[in-house]
């Protein structure tokens, strides 16, 4: 067990962030790549024989074949990829993906050992959690606003995605790339020191640009750092640290995991999908290390999902923010 230095964590305690060098290991990511080659071969495969794509893009690396992809259909196919579920509209055949490889990642020793430094030894797996394939901003098809499908993330702190009910959970987000994240590659960017003031305003749809965001009135936009890393690295966040990523102005694909751990016990603000005990010493036995009952319980939640939040909302809410607020004017 390693974990985190005295100086990294009160590094993290005075910032609200740290970047931790060389925590996953590189054979762990690469048994990510090649589990995620898989997903891509069927989904080519699915849309050729649908007659989607004129060609199955042979012979390519990952990012490449998958930036081809995006060109030729003008789609990001996020969730094909992705190990959550939309929060509405869910249907019976909604894809996504939990592989043994990805669950290896989330559950790597080293990593885990990082993060039980700062939130205790009892480590559960939030489902709060994304894997982000971020094309080069040029070829993004765009929404009606004319913003761009999987662009730049706008600012806001992990605190605010999740619901009232978890505000004192101890929600530890970690954030990783699969290969380098250079500052073209648009990498995540954080304000330093911004998680003191706790949890501040996010406005849906703030002047007019869409989606939802912390104005920068309300922190120190100024004192904004990116955070270029290396794979391996692990940036730590804490739930009220406020960042948001740059624009891909690269010609490669940004591909990150963002993950969240709690103290087992605590709620996740997001009971509706599946988390799971990590790393145990009272419950050893539930630490989940199988990749077939971690896809069992996303199918059950698929299931479930399937059947409300239909045309909106109206079962469960994930969300928090209204419209109208003060601050947002
Ligand atoms: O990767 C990104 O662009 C955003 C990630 C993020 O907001 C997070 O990890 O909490
Ligand atoms: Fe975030």
């Amino acid at each position: 067990m390693s974990g985190l230095t005295d100086e990294q964590l009160s590094f993290f305690d005075i910032n609200g962030y740290v970047v931790v060098p060389d925590v996953i290991p590189h054979s762990v990511l690469d048994a990510v790549i090649d589990e995620y080659e898989g997903v891509l071969d069927n989904l080519i495969e699915t849309l050729y024989e649908r007659g989607d794509i004129t060609s199955r893009f042979e012979g390519l690396p990952f990012g490449d074949r998958f930036m081809k992809l995006v060109i030729e259909t003008g789609a990001v196919h996020n969730q094909y990829f992705d190990f959550s579920l939309p929060f509405q509209n869910v249907q019976p055949d909604t894809p996504f993906w939990t592989g043994q490889a990805v669950l290896d990642a989330f559950t790597c020793d080293s990593l885990i050992d990082v993060v039980a430094s700062v939130i205790g030894p009892e480590v559960y797996s939030n489902p709060v959690q994304h894997v982000r394939i971020k094309p080069p901003e040029s070829i993004l098809p765009t929404n009606q606003l004319g913003k761009p499908i999987m662009g730049a993330t706008q600012w806001h702190q992990d605190n605010g995605v999740v619901v009232p009910e978890a505000d004192e959970t101890q929600m530890l987000t970690v954030w990783f790339s699969l290969e380098d994240t250079d500052i073209e590659q648009g990498p995540l960017k954080v304000v330093p020191r911004s998680h003191r003031p706790g949890l501040l305003t996010h406005c849906p749809n703030y002047k007019g640009q869409g989606g939802r965001m912390i104005p920068e009135t309300l922190f120190e936009v100024d004192q904004t750092i990116p955070l270029p890393v290396k794979r391996g690295d692990v940036i730590l966040l804490h739930r009220h640290t406020v960042h948001g990523s740059l624009s891909n102005v690269s010609d490669r694909i940004r591909w990150s995991f963002d993950l969240r751990y709690n103290p087992i016990g605590q709620t996740t603000g997001r009971e509706a999908f599946p988390g799971f005990v990590v790393r145990s010493a009272e419950r050893k036995d539930e630490e989940l290390r199988d990749a077939d009952t971690w896809t069992h319980l996303w199918l059950e939640t698929r299931e479930r999902m399937s059947k409300i939040n239909q045309g909106g909302q109206h079962d469960v809410a994930f969300g928090r923010w209204e419209e109208g607020h003060l601050d947002c004017a």
